[in-house]
Protein backbone atom coordinates (compact mmCIF):
# COMPACT_ATOMS: atom_id res chain seq x y z
CA UNK A 1 0.00 0.00 0.00
CA UNK A 2 2.65 2.33 1.00
CA UNK A 3 4.90 1.72 -1.96
CA UNK A 4 2.12 1.55 -5.08
CA UNK A 5 -0.59 4.02 -3.38
CA UNK A 6 1.26 6.41 -1.33
CA UNK A 7 4.47 6.85 -2.79
CA UNK A 8 2.61 8.43 -6.18
CA UNK A 9 1.25 11.11 -4.15
CA UNK A 10 5.06 12.32 -3.63
CA UNK A 11 4.85 14.96 -6.54
CA UNK A 12 1.33 16.60 -4.38
CA UNK A 13 3.01 15.79 -0.68
CA UNK A 14 6.85 15.47 -0.99
CA UNK A 15 6.69 14.09 2.47
CA UNK A 16 5.62 10.45 0.74
CA UNK A 17 8.63 10.51 -1.23
CA UNK A 18 9.81 8.39 1.83
CA UNK A 19 8.37 5.48 0.66
CA UNK A 20 10.56 4.91 -2.17
CA UNK A 21 13.33 4.09 0.19
CA UNK A 22 13.84 -0.20 0.61
CA UNK A 23 15.41 1.23 3.70
CA UNK A 24 12.52 3.14 5.22
CA UNK A 25 10.12 0.36 4.39
CA UNK A 26 12.17 -2.44 5.57
CA UNK A 27 12.20 -0.69 9.14
CA UNK A 28 8.46 -0.50 8.90
CA UNK A 29 8.03 -3.72 8.21
CA UNK A 30 9.98 -5.07 11.07
CA UNK A 31 7.82 -2.60 13.12
CA UNK A 32 4.54 -3.90 11.82
CA UNK A 33 5.29 -7.27 11.71
CA UNK A 34 6.55 -7.76 15.33
CA UNK A 35 3.39 -6.18 16.15
CA UNK A 36 0.86 -7.77 14.26
CA UNK A 37 2.06 -10.99 15.16
CA UNK A 38 2.38 -10.21 18.93
CA UNK A 39 -1.18 -9.33 18.86
CA UNK A 40 -2.01 -12.12 16.13
CA UNK A 41 -0.41 -14.80 18.39
CA UNK A 42 -2.29 -14.18 21.42
CA UNK A 43 -5.59 -14.29 19.41
CA UNK A 44 -4.32 -17.67 18.01
CA UNK A 45 -3.32 -19.32 21.12
CA UNK A 46 -6.62 -18.32 22.65
CA UNK A 47 -8.28 -19.90 19.94
CA UNK A 48 -6.14 -23.18 19.81
CA UNK A 49 -6.39 -23.50 23.09
CA UNK A 50 -10.32 -23.26 23.16
CA UNK A 51 -10.26 -25.87 20.36
CA UNK A 52 -8.05 -27.82 21.96
CA UNK A 53 -5.27 -28.40 19.20
CA UNK A 54 -2.21 -29.37 20.70
CA UNK A 55 1.19 -31.12 19.47
CA UNK A 56 0.63 -34.99 20.01
CA UNK A 57 4.04 -35.92 21.44
CA UNK A 58 5.63 -39.31 20.06
CA UNK A 59 6.25 -41.77 22.83
CA UNK A 60 10.07 -42.24 21.52
CA UNK A 61 11.21 -39.16 22.10
CA UNK A 62 13.20 -37.29 25.11
CA UNK A 63 11.33 -37.58 28.81
CA UNK A 64 11.68 -34.23 29.17
CA UNK A 65 9.13 -33.46 25.88
CA UNK A 66 5.88 -35.61 26.94
CA UNK A 67 4.75 -32.69 29.17
CA UNK A 68 4.92 -31.07 26.36
CA UNK A 69 1.68 -32.55 24.68
CA UNK A 70 -1.25 -30.51 24.15
CA UNK A 71 1.13 -27.16 23.29
CA UNK A 72 -0.73 -25.33 20.44
CA UNK A 73 0.87 -25.68 17.61
CA UNK A 74 0.50 -24.35 13.81
CA UNK A 75 1.85 -21.06 15.13
CA UNK A 76 2.94 -20.83 11.11
CA UNK A 77 -0.61 -19.65 10.28
CA UNK A 78 -0.15 -16.30 12.43
CA UNK A 79 3.51 -16.02 11.21
CA UNK A 80 3.31 -16.10 8.15
CA UNK A 81 0.03 -14.18 8.04
CA UNK A 82 1.71 -11.29 9.10
CA UNK A 83 4.62 -11.68 6.72
CA UNK A 84 1.87 -10.84 4.32
CA UNK A 85 -0.01 -8.63 5.89
CA UNK A 86 2.92 -6.29 6.18
CA UNK A 87 4.02 -6.60 2.74
CA UNK A 88 0.99 -5.48 1.65
CA UNK A 89 1.63 -2.38 3.21
CA UNK A 90 5.09 -2.04 2.59
CA UNK A 91 6.79 -4.18 -0.39
CA UNK A 92 6.88 -2.68 -4.23
CA UNK A 93 5.40 -6.16 -5.63
CA UNK A 94 7.24 -5.36 -9.23
CA UNK A 95 10.43 -7.32 -7.88
CA UNK A 96 10.76 -10.59 -9.83
CA UNK A 97 13.00 -11.64 -6.59
CA UNK A 98 10.30 -11.36 -4.47
CA UNK A 99 7.06 -13.08 -5.84
CA UNK A 100 9.11 -15.92 -6.31
CA UNK A 101 10.64 -16.10 -3.22
CA UNK A 102 6.85 -15.67 -2.13
CA UNK A 103 5.58 -18.85 -4.67
CA UNK A 104 7.92 -20.67 -2.75
CA UNK A 105 6.83 -19.81 1.01
CA UNK A 106 2.77 -20.02 0.45
CA UNK A 107 3.43 -23.41 -1.48
CA UNK A 108 5.17 -24.71 1.17
CA UNK A 109 2.53 -23.31 3.55
CA UNK A 110 -0.46 -24.96 1.88
CA UNK A 111 1.65 -28.06 2.32
CA UNK A 112 2.84 -27.51 5.83
CA UNK A 113 -0.56 -26.11 6.49
CA UNK A 114 -2.27 -29.36 5.04
CA UNK A 115 0.31 -31.70 6.82
CA UNK A 116 -0.33 -30.17 10.40
CA UNK A 117 -4.52 -30.27 9.80
CA UNK A 118 -4.27 -34.17 9.12
CA UNK A 119 -1.82 -34.44 12.07
CA UNK A 120 -3.13 -32.25 14.85
CA UNK A 121 -6.84 -31.70 14.02
CA UNK A 122 -7.87 -34.83 12.10
CA UNK A 123 -5.69 -36.66 14.35
CA UNK A 124 -4.20 -38.46 11.72
CA UNK A 125 -0.39 -39.30 13.24
CA UNK A 126 1.20 -39.67 9.88
CA UNK A 127 -0.28 -36.48 8.08
CA UNK A 128 1.00 -35.91 4.76
CA UNK A 129 3.04 -39.25 3.34
CA UNK A 130 6.85 -38.44 3.35
CA UNK A 131 7.34 -38.90 -0.65
CA UNK A 132 4.15 -36.72 -0.82
CA UNK A 133 6.03 -33.44 0.84
CA UNK A 134 8.67 -34.38 -1.05
CA UNK A 135 7.01 -34.07 -4.41
CA UNK A 136 5.43 -31.22 -3.98
CA UNK A 137 8.42 -29.50 -2.57
CA UNK A 138 10.61 -30.40 -5.56
CA UNK A 139 7.90 -29.74 -8.04
CA UNK A 140 7.40 -26.20 -6.62
CA UNK A 141 11.60 -25.64 -6.09
CA UNK A 142 12.04 -26.69 -9.72
CA UNK A 143 9.50 -24.49 -10.86
CA UNK A 144 10.90 -21.59 -8.93
CA UNK A 145 14.41 -21.90 -10.40
CA UNK A 146 12.92 -22.17 -14.29
CA UNK A 147 11.03 -19.15 -13.54
CA UNK A 148 14.06 -17.57 -12.56
CA UNK A 149 15.89 -18.74 -15.43
CA UNK A 150 13.38 -18.19 -17.88
CA UNK A 151 12.76 -15.01 -16.96
CA UNK A 152 16.41 -13.45 -17.00
CA UNK A 153 15.93 -13.30 -12.76
CA UNK A 154 18.88 -15.52 -12.52
CA UNK A 155 21.43 -16.44 -14.20
CA UNK A 156 22.99 -20.80 -14.14
CA UNK A 157 26.99 -19.44 -12.44
CA UNK A 158 27.35 -21.04 -9.43
CA UNK A 159 29.17 -18.47 -6.50
CA UNK A 160 31.18 -18.77 -3.86
CA UNK A 161 32.26 -16.55 -1.16
CA UNK A 162 35.97 -14.95 -1.18
CA UNK A 163 35.95 -15.58 -4.85
CA UNK A 164 34.64 -12.53 -7.27
CA UNK A 165 34.35 -14.36 -10.56
CA UNK A 166 31.87 -17.68 -10.66
CA UNK A 167 33.13 -21.02 -10.27
CA UNK A 168 31.22 -22.89 -12.83
CA UNK A 169 28.12 -22.29 -14.64
CA UNK A 170 25.89 -25.46 -14.19
CA UNK A 171 23.37 -24.49 -17.08
CA UNK A 172 20.38 -26.62 -16.59
CA UNK A 173 21.83 -28.67 -13.67
CA UNK A 174 21.27 -25.10 -12.06
CA UNK A 175 17.70 -25.98 -11.94
CA UNK A 176 18.10 -29.18 -10.14
CA UNK A 177 20.80 -28.04 -7.85
CA UNK A 178 18.74 -25.09 -6.97
CA UNK A 179 15.90 -27.30 -6.00
CA UNK A 180 18.25 -29.57 -3.65
CA UNK A 181 19.31 -26.29 -2.35
CA UNK A 182 15.32 -24.96 -1.14
CA UNK A 183 13.80 -28.62 -0.20
CA UNK A 184 16.92 -29.39 1.97
CA UNK A 185 16.45 -25.48 3.51
CA UNK A 186 12.80 -26.70 4.12
CA UNK A 187 13.43 -29.83 5.44
CA UNK A 188 16.55 -28.83 7.47
CA UNK A 189 14.28 -26.24 9.09
CA UNK A 190 11.69 -28.74 10.14
CA UNK A 191 14.01 -31.07 11.78
CA UNK A 192 15.66 -28.12 13.65
CA UNK A 193 12.39 -27.02 14.83
CA UNK A 194 12.61 -29.48 18.04
CA UNK A 195 13.08 -26.89 21.00
CA UNK A 196 11.29 -23.88 22.18
CA UNK A 197 12.77 -21.65 20.13
CA UNK A 198 15.28 -23.39 18.69
CA UNK A 199 14.42 -22.86 14.74
CA UNK A 200 12.89 -19.44 15.06
CA UNK A 201 16.18 -18.11 16.24
CA UNK A 202 18.81 -18.94 13.46
CA UNK A 203 15.78 -18.21 10.96
CA UNK A 204 15.93 -14.46 12.26
CA UNK A 205 19.74 -14.39 12.09
CA UNK A 206 19.45 -15.59 8.89
CA UNK A 207 16.60 -13.57 7.36
CA UNK A 208 18.69 -10.59 8.76
CA UNK A 209 21.75 -11.59 7.03
CA UNK A 210 20.07 -12.43 3.85
CA UNK A 211 17.75 -9.31 4.01
CA UNK A 212 21.51 -7.40 4.22
CA UNK A 213 23.03 -9.06 1.30
CA UNK A 214 19.56 -8.54 -1.10
CA UNK A 215 20.08 -5.04 -0.33
CA UNK A 216 23.53 -4.95 -1.77
CA UNK A 217 22.76 -7.19 -4.05
CA UNK A 218 19.90 -4.90 -5.68
CA UNK A 219 21.84 -1.99 -5.15
CA UNK A 220 24.28 -1.42 -8.46
CA UNK A 221 26.82 0.68 -7.19
CA UNK A 222 27.27 -1.63 -3.82
CA UNK A 223 27.09 -4.64 -5.91
CA UNK A 224 29.57 -3.23 -7.90
CA UNK A 225 32.41 -2.11 -5.21
CA UNK A 226 31.62 -5.30 -3.45
CA UNK A 227 32.18 -7.42 -6.45
CA UNK A 228 29.28 -9.29 -5.69
CA UNK A 229 26.37 -10.18 -8.53
CA UNK A 230 23.78 -7.73 -9.30
CA UNK A 231 20.04 -8.81 -9.70
CA UNK A 232 17.65 -6.35 -10.66
CA UNK A 233 15.12 -5.17 -7.78
CA UNK A 234 16.00 -7.97 -5.08
CA UNK A 235 16.31 -5.15 -2.97
CA UNK A 236 13.12 -5.69 -2.34
CA UNK A 237 13.75 -8.92 -0.20
CA UNK A 238 15.36 -6.95 2.23
CA UNK A 239 11.51 -5.73 2.79
CA UNK A 240 10.66 -9.28 3.17
CA UNK A 241 13.29 -10.40 5.03
CA UNK A 242 12.53 -7.55 7.63
CA UNK A 243 9.09 -8.97 7.91
CA UNK A 244 10.45 -12.34 8.61
CA UNK A 245 12.35 -11.09 10.73
CA UNK A 246 9.92 -9.08 12.76
CA UNK A 247 7.08 -12.05 12.90
CA UNK A 248 9.69 -14.49 13.76
CA UNK A 249 10.21 -12.14 16.81
CA UNK A 250 6.31 -11.64 17.74
CA UNK A 251 6.41 -15.59 17.69
CA UNK A 252 9.55 -15.85 19.68
CA UNK A 253 7.56 -14.43 22.20
CA UNK A 254 5.60 -17.10 22.78
CA UNK A 255 7.75 -19.77 21.52
CA UNK A 256 10.19 -19.14 23.89
CA UNK A 257 10.81 -21.76 27.06
CA UNK A 258 8.33 -22.70 28.07
CA UNK A 259 6.75 -22.45 24.68
CA UNK A 260 2.86 -21.65 24.84
CA UNK A 261 3.27 -22.11 20.89
CA UNK A 262 4.96 -24.17 18.25
CA UNK A 263 5.43 -23.20 14.78
CA UNK A 264 4.40 -26.56 13.10
CA UNK A 265 5.10 -27.95 9.54
CA UNK A 266 3.10 -24.50 8.59
CA UNK A 267 5.61 -22.36 9.82
CA UNK A 268 8.61 -24.89 9.57
CA UNK A 269 8.06 -26.20 5.65
CA UNK A 270 7.14 -22.37 4.67
CA UNK A 271 9.91 -20.28 6.58
CA UNK A 272 12.76 -23.11 5.32
CA UNK A 273 11.32 -22.76 1.99
CA UNK A 274 11.64 -18.89 1.45
CA UNK A 275 15.00 -18.85 3.15
CA UNK A 276 16.48 -21.25 0.94
CA UNK A 277 15.26 -19.26 -2.54
CA UNK A 278 16.24 -15.82 -0.89
CA UNK A 279 19.76 -17.40 -0.95
CA UNK A 280 18.79 -18.52 -4.75
CA UNK A 281 17.64 -14.95 -5.31
CA UNK A 282 21.00 -13.43 -4.43
CA UNK A 283 23.31 -16.20 -5.49
CA UNK A 284 24.30 -16.99 -2.02
CA UNK A 285 23.56 -21.05 -2.37
CA UNK A 286 27.26 -21.74 -1.38
CA UNK A 287 27.24 -18.75 1.45
CA UNK A 288 23.97 -20.14 2.72
CA UNK A 289 26.10 -23.65 4.14
CA UNK A 290 27.38 -21.00 6.50
CA UNK A 291 24.27 -18.34 7.21
CA UNK A 292 21.77 -21.40 7.92
CA UNK A 293 24.97 -23.60 9.66
CA UNK A 294 22.49 -24.29 12.48
CA UNK A 295 20.17 -26.06 9.81
CA UNK A 296 22.86 -27.77 8.25
CA UNK A 297 24.06 -29.50 11.24
CA UNK A 298 20.90 -30.54 12.54
CA UNK A 299 20.21 -31.99 9.10
CA UNK A 300 23.55 -33.63 8.69
CA UNK A 301 23.24 -35.14 12.37
CA UNK A 302 20.49 -36.63 10.88
CA UNK A 303 21.74 -38.54 7.80
CA UNK A 304 25.18 -39.42 9.98
CA UNK A 305 22.95 -41.12 12.29
CA UNK A 306 20.41 -42.83 10.11
CA UNK A 307 23.28 -43.84 7.98
CA UNK A 308 25.58 -44.99 10.81
CA UNK A 309 22.84 -47.30 12.59
CA UNK A 310 21.73 -48.73 9.12
CA UNK A 311 25.36 -49.70 7.95
CA UNK A 312 26.89 -50.34 11.50
CA UNK A 313 23.57 -51.25 13.84
CA UNK A 314 25.44 -47.85 15.79
CA UNK A 315 24.18 -44.68 16.71
CA UNK A 316 26.94 -41.91 16.64
CA UNK A 317 24.89 -39.76 18.47
CA UNK A 318 22.44 -40.69 21.32
CA UNK A 319 19.78 -39.03 19.55
CA UNK A 320 18.98 -37.05 16.27
CA UNK A 321 19.12 -34.36 15.30
CA UNK A 322 21.54 -33.00 17.73
CA UNK A 323 19.67 -31.10 19.65
CA UNK A 324 18.31 -34.31 20.99
CA UNK A 325 22.02 -35.82 21.75
CA UNK A 326 22.71 -32.67 23.78
CA UNK A 327 19.47 -32.66 25.81
CA UNK A 328 20.63 -36.27 26.43
CA UNK A 329 23.79 -35.56 27.61
CA UNK A 330 21.98 -33.44 30.67
CA UNK A 331 21.92 -29.49 29.26
CA UNK A 332 18.97 -28.09 29.98
CA UNK A 333 16.59 -27.30 27.19
CA UNK A 334 17.63 -23.16 27.44
CA UNK A 335 21.05 -24.23 27.51
CA UNK A 336 21.00 -25.87 24.26
CA UNK A 337 18.58 -23.45 22.51
CA UNK A 338 20.70 -20.06 23.79
CA UNK A 339 24.30 -21.85 22.19
CA UNK A 340 22.72 -22.56 19.17
CA UNK A 341 21.23 -19.01 19.08
CA UNK A 342 24.76 -17.82 19.87
CA UNK A 343 26.62 -20.02 16.97
CA UNK A 344 23.87 -18.58 14.52
CA UNK A 345 25.11 -15.25 15.33
CA UNK A 346 28.41 -15.55 14.94
CA UNK A 347 27.50 -17.44 11.70
CA UNK A 348 25.47 -14.44 10.22
CA UNK A 349 28.66 -11.87 11.48
CA UNK A 350 31.06 -14.11 9.81
CA UNK A 351 29.19 -14.43 6.21
CA UNK A 352 28.80 -10.93 5.82
CA UNK A 353 32.16 -10.25 6.41
CA UNK A 354 32.76 -12.22 3.76
CA UNK A 355 31.30 -10.17 1.16
CA UNK A 356 34.17 -7.35 2.07
CA UNK A 357 36.71 -10.40 1.47
CA UNK A 358 36.84 -11.07 -2.48
C1 LIG B 1 10.13 -32.42 12.73
N1 LIG B 1 9.28 -32.18 14.92
C2 LIG B 1 9.49 -32.26 16.35
C3 LIG B 1 6.16 -29.06 16.34
C4 LIG B 1 7.05 -28.27 15.41
C5 LIG B 1 14.15 -38.88 10.46
C6 LIG B 1 13.92 -38.24 11.79
C7 LIG B 1 15.14 -37.47 12.23
C8 LIG B 1 12.72 -37.31 11.71
C9 LIG B 1 12.50 -36.51 12.98
C10 LIG B 1 11.12 -35.86 12.93
O1 LIG B 1 10.14 -36.48 13.22
N2 LIG B 1 11.12 -34.59 12.60
C11 LIG B 1 9.85 -33.87 12.49
C12 LIG B 1 10.50 -32.23 14.16
C13 LIG B 1 8.18 -31.97 17.11
O2 LIG B 1 7.81 -30.63 16.77
C14 LIG B 1 6.61 -30.48 16.03
O3 LIG B 1 6.95 -30.49 14.63
C15 LIG B 1 6.96 -29.14 14.18
C16 LIG B 1 8.12 -28.91 13.25
N3 LIG B 1 7.99 -29.74 12.10
O4 LIG B 1 6.56 -26.96 15.18
O5 LIG B 1 4.81 -28.86 15.99
C17 LIG B 1 8.47 -32.03 18.60
O6 LIG B 1 9.53 -31.12 18.88
C18 LIG B 1 9.31 -30.51 20.15
N4 LIG B 1 9.26 -29.04 19.96
C19 LIG B 1 9.52 -28.25 21.06
N5 LIG B 1 9.48 -26.90 20.92
C20 LIG B 1 9.22 -26.30 19.71
O7 LIG B 1 9.20 -25.03 19.63
O8 LIG B 1 9.76 -28.76 22.15
C21 LIG B 1 9.00 -28.49 18.73
C22 LIG B 1 8.98 -27.12 18.58
C23 LIG B 1 7.29 -31.55 19.42
C24 LIG B 1 7.98 -31.06 20.69
O9 LIG B 1 8.25 -32.18 21.51
O10 LIG B 1 6.40 -32.61 19.64
C25 LIG B 1 9.99 -33.67 16.69
O11 LIG B 1 11.03 -33.77 17.36
O12 LIG B 1 9.32 -34.62 16.24
N6 LIG B 1 12.54 -37.36 14.12
C26 LIG B 1 13.02 -36.87 15.22
O13 LIG B 1 13.42 -35.75 15.35
C27 LIG B 1 13.16 -37.90 16.33
N7 LIG B 1 14.51 -38.45 16.19
C28 LIG B 1 14.73 -39.75 15.90
O14 LIG B 1 13.84 -40.52 15.73
N8 LIG B 1 16.06 -40.07 15.79
C29 LIG B 1 16.47 -41.43 15.46
C30 LIG B 1 16.78 -41.57 13.96
C31 LIG B 1 15.50 -41.50 13.14
C32 LIG B 1 17.69 -40.43 13.50
C33 LIG B 1 17.75 -41.72 16.20
O15 LIG B 1 18.41 -40.74 16.68
O16 LIG B 1 18.12 -42.88 16.26
C34 LIG B 1 13.04 -37.22 17.65
N9 LIG B 1 11.77 -36.54 17.71
C35 LIG B 1 10.70 -37.12 18.36
N10 LIG B 1 10.80 -38.26 18.92
N11 LIG B 1 9.54 -36.44 18.39
C36 LIG B 1 13.22 -38.20 18.74
C37 LIG B 1 11.99 -39.07 18.87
Amino acid sequence: MLYHFLYPLSQEISAFNIFRYITFRSFAAFLIATIVSIVWGQVFINFMKKKQFGQVVRDDGPESHFKKAGTPTMGGVFIIGSIILTLLFTANFNSKPLLITLGVMLSYFVLGFLDDYLKVLKKNTDGVSAKGKLLWQFATAIIAGWIGVKYGVIDTELYSPFLKDSIINLHTIYILFVAFVIVGSSNAVNLTDGLDGLAIGPIVTSAATLGIIAYATGHKEISEYLFIPYIESAGELTVLAASIVGAGVGFLWYNSYPAQIFMGDVGSLSLGGALGTFAVMTKNELLFVVIGGIFVVEAVSVILQVGSYKLRKKRIFKMAPIHHHFELKGWPEPKVIVRFWIISIFLAILSIATLKMR
